[in-house]
């Protein structure tokens, strides 16, 4: 096993100060010339180096004689080259310290490329996909992002097949080619030095949707979107989403855009959401086609997050780009956090924002941090890059980032970031930079010293844990004394951990629910340490972490008898200011319910769910939130003791459901009655959060009602709705409730199925979520589905969409389906053979899916002894990817 260690890291010995490209595409047999002026780098270490190694694909042909050293021919039989392990060695370098030039010819075949990094096609449209290694499986490179070169790039194709040739940067030359009027040609320039992970081309026959943006100097921007012919109306959410990006970027970061295009192509086939190339995004279709007919809320936030994600980039990635791989959350942490922050901004309420992004990190990244996977936000080691595009790299470095705006304030982060983008443009820097422009920026606030520790946020695996007591309380004196202590648990290779800088945004009620002291951030430092707050009256209630201001596990040890505990949850979800925590409160008493093996819900939180839904009804999205039922993964992953029986949790959730239904039943009828009246008497279709809370009310409404003993009215009640409502959120909320409840009838289902499939059979998109809802059903006979999923004309086994909704659906998000029952092993063997297939087309993807076997430990023995023979058997595998292999060996260890 080779793994590439941070503390290797070495500068380049050599920099390519610009490249010459020309791609004459094929399907099956694409040529690309490239000339790289390259030159030893001033600041290598050690000697000037006399060999240089470029990185070169495996399915990459070097054509025979094609290189050439400043123009003379290199000759591999004279010892000149050499391949070896991946790298084309080229050993007769001129001496001394001048430039030369390094020509070369290489073969590839698109078609055959079902990995989809490097060049590929995607229903006949050629792109791109270069980071994190995929440009040397275009062209032998030094494929480092911190080699960093002009581009020119000449784009050769067929005119009839694909009109549209696209490259980075501004056109510059296009038209037919001389020789053969059939092909045409386009030449780009793309005027900033770029690593070779932000390269990008596309060729296709593609419809093209324009517009402008015009930056504060007055300078416009051409936008453009291109997408499949027919698709072109479905591209107006992405196209204003992008412009409110740019001038968000404007506004809150003063980062302005840096070239007068900007182009946006969606492909069906994408390993990932999205790609930030230099000026020539490529998205992943899902993030960019919109229509009130066909996509969701939920779709029209991911787009404007994920357009806002990219573009960013642009500043944070592409103009300040990270020294080595193990800087990734330099750019992605750091870019996450604006988005979150831009999408926070657009959508008029923060806290709803907040609370998605809090329980995606508490379902994904808390269980990663917890098991054999957990990695810190800047790794030491890593064997496949890939597999580091982490919930730990992007959604806790966004944390991080998050955190060091609290501890800084609004002013303070602001300085910080225009210092480090004026600082490090241009340049390839690690996360040290960015912290070191944060601290210079702000000198006063930390010392050098706590920067250094809360730099651990980098160097730590584990989600911190705190403990809190605030018993002691001086009445006379009105002095609240709060001890905090805190512990990072071991993770793999870090047994022992230091304290982390961990700011507690605390504040504080008095017994009729005012705010007797604002938010006030108490910055633990110490492993114990304590606090005291004063102005604190008899009665109060204390609000700790409010918008979740550090990602760490908090336990309040006052909260010793589950009768305070309750008590003062439901007070604070009565009372708190902040939105976050009223929400935070409401979960912490679902999972308490659903820790209980029979899942009884107290009568203290039963009355809390009837109050906060009548003190919450005039903001039904913050509403919904609260009511929503939580995911059995998260109640298994939070299961304090082990073993974790799915068959349990699956009763116990279902039994909360059951429970809030009875609480709740008159008033979440009436959400079923306003809904269709609303609907009835309104024409169009707007996305404001009052009436996506309304949607989302009336789903969170049907999914609870269905599980009351008669179910029958609710669920011929939800067939109707499906057929009739006015919107996509409401049309697959009702399938996904018929096609998961529990007491829906065969019938009930397919039928619910079979309407949906007919009226949508044509929508790639809608059907990637017809099939994903029938892999997460959570249904003890949901191996045969997902295997008969597989057979079904909608899935297509090399579309990494398709993948992730009915095999990632099943082993990631269903973990009733996939461990309940009496078939556990069956399904194993089944997961295990589907990700060995898959891992021969594409181990990226199969790697992803492979991380299903993580929590394998927390299951019960004879389910982890089935495991481990799938695992095993995988290991054994002749041909596993390191991608994979990475993943099961670290579960194994
Ligand atoms: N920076 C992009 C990462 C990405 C990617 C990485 C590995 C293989 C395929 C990939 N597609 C996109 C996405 C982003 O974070 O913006
Ligand atoms: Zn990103």
């Amino acid at each position: 096993r080779t793994v590439v260690r941070l503390a290797d890291y070495q500068p380049p010995p050599f920099l390519v100060e610009s490249i010459d490209l020309e791609i004459d595409l094929h399907e099956t047999e694409t040529k690309v010339r490239s000339r790289l002026c390259v030159r030893p780098n001033p600041t290598y270490a050690t000697e000037p180096c006399s060999t240089l190694e470029l990185d070169v694909g495996a399915t990459v042909r070097l054509v025979p004689d094609s290189l050439l050293l400043n123009g003379k021919r290199l000759d591999a039989e004279r010892g000149a080259y050499h391949m070896h392990a991946g790298k084309l060695v080229i050993r007769q370098l001129p001496s001394g310290n001048d430039g030369f030039t390094l020509e070369s010819c290489v073969l590839l075949n698109p078609s055959e490329n079902t990995a989809l990094e490097g060049l590929y096609l995607s229903k006949g449209t050629f792109c791109t996909q270069c980071e994190a290694e995929g440009f040397r499986r275009i062209v032998p490179f030094i494929d480092r992002p911190d080699v960093l070169a002009r581009y020119r790039t000449k784009i050769i194709a067929d005119a009839s097949k694909y009109p549209v040739l696209l490259s980075n940067g501004n056109l510059v030359e296009h038209g037919p080619c001389p020789r053969d009027p059939q092909r045409h040609y386009a030449i780009y320039e793309d005027p900033w030095p770029k690593p070779c992970y932000l390269f990008a081309l596309v060729a296709g026959d593609l419809a093209r949707v324009s517009d402008e943006f015009v930056r504060a100097s007055n300078r416009p921007v051409s936008l453009h979107i291109y997408v499949r012919h027919g698709d072109e109306a479905r591209t107006a959410h992405a196209m204003e989403s992008l412009k409110k990006a740019m001038l968000w970027d404007e506004k809150t970061y003063g980062r302005v855009y840096d070239l007068d295009v900007f182009n946006i192509v969606a492909v069906d086939d994408f390993n990932m959401g999205a790609m930030e190339n230099k000026s020539l995004n490529i998205f992943n279709s899902k993030y960019i086609l919109a229509s009130p007919q066909t996509a969701t809320d939920s779709d029209y936030n991911a787009i404007e997050a994920v357009v806002g994600h990219e573009y960013f980039h642009n500043w944070s990635g592409n103009r300040v780009t990270c020294r080595d791989w193990f800087q990734l959350s330099l750019k992605e942490g750091f870019t996450v956090f604006r988005e979150q922050e831009f999408s926070a901004d657009m959508r008029g309420n923060r806290a709803v924002k907040r609370i998605a992004d809090v329980a995606r990190l508490r379902s994904t990244q808390f269980p990663q941090d917890a098991g054999p996977t957990a990695h810190p936000v800047r790794p030491d080691t890593y064997e496949t890059i890939n597999n580091f595009y982490s919930v730990t790299i992007y959604e806790k470095g966004a944390e991080v980032i998050r955190m060091m705006k609290t501890l800084l304030g609004e002013q303070g982060f602001r300085r910080g970031t225009d210092l480090y983008f004026a600082r490090h443009d241009g340049e390839a820097v690690t996360c040290d930079d960015f912290v070191a422009a944060m601290a210079d920026a702000s000198p006063s606030v930390l010392s050098a010293a706590d920067w250094e520790q809360f730099k651990l946020w980098y160097a730590q695996a584990g989600t911190p844990q705190v403990w809190i007591s605030d018993s002691a309380y001086d009445a006379q004196r009105r002095e609240l004394t709060i001890v905090a202590r805190q512990r990072v648990p071991p993770t793999p290779g870090q047994p022992v951990k230091k304290p982390h800088v961990i700011p507690i945004a605390t504040g504080v009620l008095d017994a009729s629910g005012k705010e007797v002291v604002p938010t006030t951030i108490l910055c633990l430092k110490e492993a114990e340490q304590s606090f005291t707050l004063q102005n604190v009256p008899p009665g109060h209630v204390v609000s700790y972490l409010r918008h979740f201001s550090a990602p760490i596990k908090l336990t309040r040890e006052s909260w010793a008898d589950q009768e305070r505990e309750e008590r003062e949850l439901a007070f604070l979800m009565a009372h708190d200011t902040d939105d976050f925590q009223r929400w935070d409160a409401a979960q912490q008493l679902l999972l308490n319910a659903a820790h209980r093996r029979d899942g009884s819900l107290t009568p203290v939180a039963i009355t809390s769910f009837q109050r906060a839904f009548d003190a919450l009804i005039d903001d039904p999205l913050i509403l919904s939130q609260v009511l929503a039922p939580l995911s059995e993964s998260y109640v298994m992953d939070e299961q304090p003791t082990l073993p974790v029986d799915p068959e349990l949790v699956h009763k116990a959730c279902l039994s909360i459901k059951r429970q809030l239904a009875e609480a709740l039943r008159s008033r979440l009828e009436h959400v079923l009655d306003t809904a269709e009246q609303y609907e009835a008497g309104r024409s169009g279709f707007s996305l404001d959060s009052i009436e996506q809370g309304r949607r989302a009310l009336e789903a969170v409404a049907f999914s609870l009602l269905v599980t009351l003993p008669n179910p029958e009215p609710y669920l011929e009640r939800a067939l109707v709705r499906m057929r009739n409502a006015a919107t996509m959120t409401t049309m697959l909320a009702t399938l996904q409730t018929l096609v998961h409840a529990d007491a829906a009838s065969k019938e009930h289902r397919e039928q619910a199925l079979s309407v949906f499939y007919d009226r949508w059979q044509g929508d790639y998109l809608l059907m990637d979520k017809w099939l994903r809802i029938q892999a997460t059903a959570p249904r003890s006979d949901a191996l045969m589905v997902v295997q008969s999923l597989l057979h079904h004309p909608a899935y297509n086994a090399g579309n990494p969409n398709n993948i992730y909704s009915v095999l990632g659906g099943f082993a990631l998000a269903n973990p009733y389906g996939l461990h309940g029952g009496s078939n556990a092993s069956s399904a194993y063997r089944f997961l295990a053979d589907q990700i060995l297939e898959i891992d021969g087309r594409n181990p990226q993807v199969a790697a992803r899916l492979a991380n299903a076997f993580t929590k394998w430990r927390r299951f019960s023995e004879d389910r982890q002894s089935a495991m481990r023979i799938e695992m095993e058997r995988m290991l054994e595998s002749p041909k596993l990817s390191t991608d994979v292999g990475e993943v099961i060996f670290k579960c194994l260890e």
